[in-house]
C-alpha cells in the first residue's frame, strides 16, 4: 500500500485524484492547510463567557474566573456529550412524533405490530381489544414523555441487568428525563456553576446514559415498529454502486422518516416513467452515512460510502441529487455541487445550509413531499455533463440487517435446526463461555482525516476476527467493512478457527452489521441480554467497544455511555482532554473502579487489537472460573 495514499479504499483514492484534475477541493485539501489550535486540541481553551477566551498556559494556570485546566477540560467534554446526546435523542423524538401521526390510511404505518405490542406491554399500556393505531399513539406519547417528564427517572429497558442499574444508583447517575439531562449540562457548564471535574464527569455520564438507554434506544425501537425490524439481506457498497445510465440519488443523513419515503417514492410508477422520459434507464438510490445504514438494513438499498466520501459522490459527476436531512453533512457540499450538475437538497429546518436547494420535507404529507424531492433529481438528469463523469468500478458485496431479533433467530434456526428454538441469546452466550468465540467487539463511529480513511476500522477488525473475536459494527464503521468485503460471508476465511466455524454453522459473516449509530442501542440490548442470561454484570463479559476514527460529539456521548454500561472502549483519535490531568485520570483509569470499564486511547489499530485481545483474555479467565 502506497503510504502517501489518503485512503485504503481504491474508489476514494481515484476520486481524490479526480478532484485534483477537476480543480476542486476536498476535506483532505482543507486538512492539509489547517493548523489545529494546540489549546483546543488539549481542551484547555474556555469560551464559556466573554471575559476571555481564556487559554491555560504555565503562566496563566487559571481562567479569569479562576477555573483550572481540569474544570475547563471537563466542561468542554460535558458540552460535547450534551451535543451528541441532543442529536441522537432529538432524532428519537422525531421518530416518536412520526409514530404519533401513523395511521391505517396514512403515509406512515405500523410495520412491526409484535414489537409495538411488546413495547406497549413493557410500558403498561393496554393493548387488548384496542385498535393498533390507538396503541401506537399511546406508545408514542409515552416515549415523548421520556424527554421532558418532570419527576422520576427514565424508563430503562429490561435488557439492562439489575447489577448495572445498581451501580448507577449508587453513583447517582440514573438518568432522569432526556432533555433534562442535556439542559443540566448546559446549566452546569455555565460560568459560575460546576467547577469540579469529578462532578462534571458524573453529570456527563448521566446525560450520555440518557442517550444510549434512552433517546437512541427509543429511536431504534420506534423505527423498527414503523419501518420494520431488519432481517439479513444482501447489498453492495462503495461508489461503484452508482449507475452510468440511471438517475443517481444519494441519500445522506440520519432519520429514516425521510429516507423511507424517498425509497417508496423512487418506486412510484409515475416517477419511474418520468426517469425514462428524461432518457435514464431508471432511478438508482444509494445511501451514505447512517441513512445508508437505515435503508440498507430494511430494504437492501446499496451503500455509496461513508462520512469521508460524501464529497466524492458529487465528484463522480454522476449524481443527480444528494438529499440530506440532519447530521454529518459537510457544508462543503454546497459549493462543490455548484462545480457539477448535482443538486444538493436540504430538507430539514434543523439543518439548512447556505447554497443548498431547500425543499422542506413535510411529514404530514410525507409521500407527496418525497415525490417532489425525487422529481427534482430526475429533472436534473438532463444537466449531467458526461465529460465530467467518472464512476470508480469499485464495490463489494455485503450481507446486512443483523438486528438483535435477527441474530437470535439465525442462531436458533441453524444451531438448533429449528427443533428447539430458544428465542434467547443462549447459543451466543454458550459460544462465548465455551471459548469458541474468545469475545465480542462493537466497532463503531466515523471517519476522521487524522486517520488514513478506513484504515483504523479495517486493520483493527481484521486483527480481531483473526483472533476469534466476533465483531458487530454500526455507523460509518459498518460501511467501511461493507466496502472492504468484511460483511460478506466469504470473509470467514479471514477469521480464526473458532469464529470461522461458528460463521459456517450459523451462516453469518464474521462481522455483523447492526445498523446506524442510534442502533448502538441494539448492541447494548444484545450485551445486556447475554449478561442477564449468564447472571453477571456487563463488565464481566469479554466484550469491548472501539471507535477507531471517531470525530463527532455524538461519538463522545456514545463512548461515555458505552463505558458507563461497563464496556471498555478504545479510541483511535485522541479526545480533547489531555490538558486536564484529573479528567484524563478519571476517563482512562478511575472509571474502572466506579463503572467497571474505562477508555483506552490507541491510534495504532494493530496495537489496539493487541490490547483488546489481552483484556478479553483477562476477562475470560475470571469468567471461566465462574462457569
Ligand atoms: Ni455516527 Fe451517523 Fe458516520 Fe460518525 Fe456521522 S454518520 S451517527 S457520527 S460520521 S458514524
Amino acid at each position: 500500500m502506497d503510504e502517501k495514499l489518503l485512503s485504503i479504499d481504491n474508489a476514494t483514492n481515484e476520486l481524490i485524484k479526480k478532484a485534483q484534475t477537476d480543480g476542486v477541493e476536498t476535506i483532505w485539501d482543507r486538512k492539509a492547510n489547517m493548523k489545529p489550535c494546540p489549546m483546543g486540541e488539549k481542551g484547555i481553551c474556555c469560551r464559556i463567557c466573554t471575559m476571555g477566551p481564556c487559554r491555560i498556559t504555565p503562566k496563566t494556570p487559571r481562567g479569569l474566573c479562576g477555573a483550572t485546566a481540569d474544570v475547563i477540560v471537563s466542561r468542554n467534554f460535558a458540552r460535547m456529550v450534551a451535543g451528541g446526546a441532543a442529536a441522537h435523542s432529538d432524532h428519537g423524538r422525531d421518530i416518536a412524533h412520526v409514530l404519533h401521526m401513523a395511521s391505517k390510511d396514512g403515509n406512515y404505518k405500523v410495520r412491526d405490530e409484535a414489537k409495538l405490542i411488546k413495547l406497549a406491554k413493557r410500558w403498561e399500556i393496554t393493548t387488548e381489544g384496542r385498535d393498533i393505531y390507538d396503541v401506537a399513539h399511546e406508545v408514542a406519547e409515552f416515549a415523548l414523555n421520556q424527554f421532558g417528564k418532570p419527576f422520576g427517572n427514565l424508563e430503562l429497558p429490561p435488557s439492562l441487568p439489575e447489577q448495572r442499574k445498581k451501580v448507577w444508583e449508587d453513583l447517582n447517575i440514573v438518568p432522569r428525563a432526556i432533555d433534562r439531562e442535556v439542559v443540566t449540562i448546559m446549566h452546569s457548564t455555565h460560568v459560575g456553576c460546576t467547577a469540579d471535574a469529578d462532578s462534571m464527569l458524573d453529570i456527563s455520564t448521566r446525560t450520555a446514559l440518557s442517550d444510549g438507554w434512552g433517546g437512541s434506544y427509543i429511536a431504534t425501537e420506534l423505527s423498527d415498529i414503523l419501518f420494520g425490524t431488519p432481517i439479513p439481506r444482501e447489498t453492495e457498497a462503495n461508489l461503484g454502486v452508482l449507475e452510468e445510465n440511471q438517475v443517481n440519488i444519494v441519500l445522506h443523513g440520519h432519520e429514516p422518516s425521510l429516507s423511507e419515503m424517498i425509497v417508496l417514492a423512487a418506486e412510484d410508477p409515475e416517477l419511474v416513467a418520468l426517469a425514462k422520459e428524461v432518457g435514464a434507464d431508471g432511478i438508482n438510490l444509494a445511501g451514505m452515512c447512517c441513512t445508508a445504514n437505515e435503508v440498507t438494513m430494511r430494504h437492501g438499498v446499496k451503500i455509496a460510502g461513508n462520512f469521508a466520501q460524501q464529497e466524492l459522490a458529487i465528484l463522480t459527476g454522476a449524481v443527480e441529487a444528494v438529499i440530506v436531512d440532519v447530521q454529518c453533512i459537510f457544508p462543503a457540499l454546497a459549493p462543490l455541487a455548484d462545480c457539477y450538475h448535482t443538486k444538493f437538497i436540504t430538507t430539514s429546518p434543523k439543518a439548512r445550509i447556505t447554497g443548498a436547494t431547500h425543499l422542506e420535507f413535510d411529514e404530514e404529507k410525507a409521500y407527496d413531499s418525497a415525490k417532489s424531492i425525487v422529481r427534482e433529481a430526475i429533472l436534473n438528469f438532463k444537466n449531467r455533463d458526461n465529460k465530467k463523469v467518472f464512476i470508480p468500478q469499485t464495490k463489494n458485496h455485503a450481507t446486512v440487517g443483523y438486528s438483535v431479533d435477527a441474530i437470535v433467530n439465525q442462531l436458533d434456526t441453524v444451531v438448533n435446526s429449528q427443533i428447539d428454538p430458544t428465542g434467547t441469546v443462549k447459543p451466543l452466550a454458550d459460544c462465548i463461555t465455551s471459548g469458541v468465540l474468545r469475545g465480542a467487539a462493537g466497532v463503531v463511529g466515523c471517519n476522521n482525516p487524522k486517520v488514513k480513511h478506513d484504515y483504523g476500522h479495517i486493520e483493527l477488525i481484521k486483527e480481531l476476527i483473526k483472533n476469534d473475536v466476533i465483531v458487530v459494527v454500526t455507523g460509518c464503521s459498518a460501511q467501511a467493512c461493507a466496502k472492504a468485503g468484511l460483511l460478506s460471508k466469504d470473509a470467514r476465511r479471514l477469521a480464526g478457527k473458532g469464529l470461522a466455524t461458528v460463521c459456517e454453522l450459523v451462516d453469518i459473516p464474521p462481522v455483523l452489521h447492526m445498523g446506524s449509530c442510534v442502533d448502538i442501542s441494539r448492541i447494548l440490548e444484545l450485551v445486556g441480554e447475554v449478561a442477564k442470561y449468564l447472571n453477571v454484570d456487563i463488565p464481566q463479559l469479554p466484550v469491548v467497544g472501539a471507535a477507531p476514527e471517531w470525530m463527532s460529539e455524538k461519538a463522545v456521548s456514545i463512548g461515555t455511555y458505552v463505558v458507563a454500561s461497563g464496556i471498555d472502549t478504545w479510541l483511535g483519535v485522541v479526545p480533547p482532554v489531555t490538558g486536564g490531568p484529573r479528567v484524563l485520570e478519571i476517563l482512562t483509569n478511575e472509571m474502572e473502579n466506579t463503572l467497571g470499564a474505562k477508555f483506552f486511547v490507541e491510534p495504532d489499530p494493530v496495537k489496539a487489537a493487541g490490547q483488546i485481545i489481552e483484556r478479553i483474555e483477562q476477562k475470560r479467565k475470571a469468567l471461566e472460573e465462574m462457569f
